[in-house]
């Protein structure tokens, strides 16, 4: 049997994961979809040639009797309110990030779940299911660099619309960093700092850009991160850890490598989409595989609500230039 999947908002990324649903995974279908602006949903049924339902609004698709999971892949302050909605009718959800735009929302989707005796949600934190940092993690966790010492991190895109602001540096972007650094590290923030170089002629009136976060962690460990949205020349996602004994850096992805015109050249991406590609197929088949078995095993509302805590410091560190305490409360018991 199938697993029946609502999917709400139908923009860039639901279009794409409700693509890989129907057309590249195994052992589910799309069989409704939502979105504030219904042309978005129309143009996805017809573009895919699905067999959906086009509902109202998000609270009509999860309450609706075909729909065993739901995916929130609508505007991030919408999340909060249909994760809850879909906890409270039993149903599992992936969420995109974030989770809740604030700390405090995550923790109320934790205290639902948690209320409901049994993991539904999985939050669409696609870094730890790339094969790079899967090999970094190994090499961490293997001891083969010594203990870690100190994360050096850029995460560029080439342009971004005059919507996204300076908050969205840390709320939108940083956030992929704070979940897979704190999976990588098996490590908690304890501190953040983000400091601001001069800013790019590309940039727009309401952002600064690019940005510097520092974090700390329990164990020591200090991290840098440019966040750089406007920086023109692709999409480009670089890690390197360095430790006691040697350094491992993110593999970058694959790509021919050109001898023309004196030249030596490899071509870089432009597109978030293509970047965590396969990434993206394998979280969402394993969210897939874990309603089959009753068991999610993908990143959790305690992971959401972890990447909240940091993101809302760094946020406060944005405006107040210092170095701002990150409070992150133990892990309650339900997620292992
Ligand atoms: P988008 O703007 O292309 O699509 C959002 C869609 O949701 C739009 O079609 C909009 O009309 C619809 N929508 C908004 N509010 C809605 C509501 N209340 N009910 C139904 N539909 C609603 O945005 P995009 O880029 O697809 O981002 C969506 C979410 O995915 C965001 O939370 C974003 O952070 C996340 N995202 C995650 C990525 C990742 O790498 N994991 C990459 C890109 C986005
Ligand atoms: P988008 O603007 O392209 O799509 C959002 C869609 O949601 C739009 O079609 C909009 O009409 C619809 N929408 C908004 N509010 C809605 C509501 N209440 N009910 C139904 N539909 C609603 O945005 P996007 O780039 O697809 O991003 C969507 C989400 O995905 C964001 O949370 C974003 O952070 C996340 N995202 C994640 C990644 C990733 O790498 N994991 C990448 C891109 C976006
Ligand atoms: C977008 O929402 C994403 O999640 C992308 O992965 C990220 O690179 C981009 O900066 C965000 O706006």
């Amino acid at each position: 049997m199938k697993v029946r999947v609502g999917v709400i908002g139908t923009g860039a990324i639901g279009a794409d994961h409700a693509r890989r649903l129907s057309k590249v995974l195994v052992g589910a279908e799309v069989v409704a979809l939502t979105d504030v602006n219904r042309e978005n949903a129309e143009k996805v049924k017809a573009n895919l040639g699905l067999n959906a339902e086009i509902y109202g609004d998000g609270h009509e698709l999860i309450a609706a009797g075909d729909v065993d999971a739901v995916l929130v892949t609508s505007w991030g302050p919408t999340h909060e309110e249909y994760v809850l909605a879909a906890i409270e009718a039993g149903k599992y959800v992936f969420c995109e990030k974030p989770l809740a735009t604030t700390a405090e929302g995550c923790r109320k989707i934790v205290d639902a779940e948690i209320a409901h005796g049994k993991r539904l949600v999985q939050v669409g934190f696609m870094r730890p299911y790339d094969a790079g940092y899967r090999l970094l993690k190994q090499a961490i966790d293997d001891g083969e660099l010594g203990e870690p010492l100190m994360v050096h991190c850029a995460h560029r895109n080439p342009e971004v619309p005059e919507a996204y602001i300076t908050p969205m540096a840390i709320q939108d972007t940083l956030v992929h960093e704070l979940d897979v650094l704190r999976w990588l590290l098996d490590d908690d923030y304890v501190s953040a700092q983000v400091i601001f170089p001069r800013t790019t002629k590309y940039s727009h009136s309401k952002l600064a850009d690019p940005q510097i976060v520092l974090l700390e962690t329990a164990k020591g460990v200090r991290i840098d991160v440019e966040v750089f949205v406007n920086c023109k020349y692709g999409y480009d996602i670089q890690c390197s850890v360095v430790g006691e004994e040697g350094v491992a850096n993110l593999p970058e992805p694959v790509s021919i490598t050109t001898r023309k015109e004196a030249k030596l050249s490899q071509t870089l991406l432009t597109d978030w989409k293509k970047r965590f590609i396969d990434a993206y197929d394998v979280e969402l088949q394993d969210f897939i595989d874990g309603i089959k078995v009753r068991e999610l095993t993908g990143p959790t509302s305690w992971d959401g609500f972890a990447a909240a805590v940091a993101s809302d410091a760094c946020v406060k560190a944005q405006e107040t230039g210092q170095v701002e305490a990150i409070n992150m409360p133990p892990r309650p018991p339900f997620y292992g």
